[in-house]
């Protein structure tokens, strides 16, 4: 087996209380980013006519990405809502299809919401000191519900795993998170495309 070469060991901070690492320049996803991805791209644009905030946030580490290294980061994941359709992360299957992932909820309220592409659909929630384990084969995708709080979560899967974003730009996720009477509300996704 071949050795991993030249890679030095790092430390990084991540606060516990916002997931952001003082040191590290962090990747920002904001509105105008996510066109297509809710279910209500009417109401994006509206939004959008106001201001373009940011959705998310997550660090990229400069780690090769190669197989036996392993990219790690936390993911910030601010509360919203596209219309009744809660702040949610783009979402993607890992371009090596079988590989994982797992997160580590640091603060707030979410669900991981994952699918393979037989269509089993897997749904785990999220609140500080959980983990989820993204099977492999599984695309996966982050969702805050809480109204005030951020969604912080540690990740790591493997380095080389690469992302595919245009299956689920193509054909959505099976399933919706949708705000309803104060609540979150799984619902199946009615434009989800065979
Ligand atoms: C996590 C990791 C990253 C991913 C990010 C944002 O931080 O899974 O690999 O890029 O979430 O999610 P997405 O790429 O789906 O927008
Ligand atoms: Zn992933």
């Amino acid at each position: 087996m071949e050795k991993v070469k030249n890679v030095k060991s790092i430390a990084v901070k991540f606060n516990l209380d916002d997931g952001i690492s003082p040191d590290v320049k962090s990747k920002k996803r904001v509105l105008s980013e996510m066109e297509g991805i809710y279910y209500n791209n009417e109401e994006l644009k509206k939004m959008l006519s106001k201001g373009n905030p940011i959705v998310y946030e997550f660090y990229d580490l400069d780690i090769p990405e190669s197989e036996g290294n392993i990219k790690f980061g936390t993911t910030i994941l601010y509360p919203g809502k596209v219309g009744n359709e809660f702040f949610m992360t783009k979402g993607h299957f890992h371009e090596i299809l079988d590989t994982a992932e797992i997160y580590y909820c640091i603060r707030g309220h979410g669900y991981m919401l994952m699918e393979n592409t037989e269509g089993n659909v897997e749904v785990q929630e999220m609140t500080a000191g959980i983990s989820v384990y993204v099977p492999p084969g599984f695309a996966h995708r982050s969702i805050n519900v809480s109204e005030k709080e951020p969604l912080i979560s540690f990740f790591a899967y493997r380095a080389d795993a690469g992302h595919d974003y245009k299956t689920i730009e193509m054909k959505g996720f099976r399933k919706l998170v949708l705000e309803k009477g104060g609540k979150p509300d799984i619902i199946d996704n009615p434009k989800w495309i065979k």
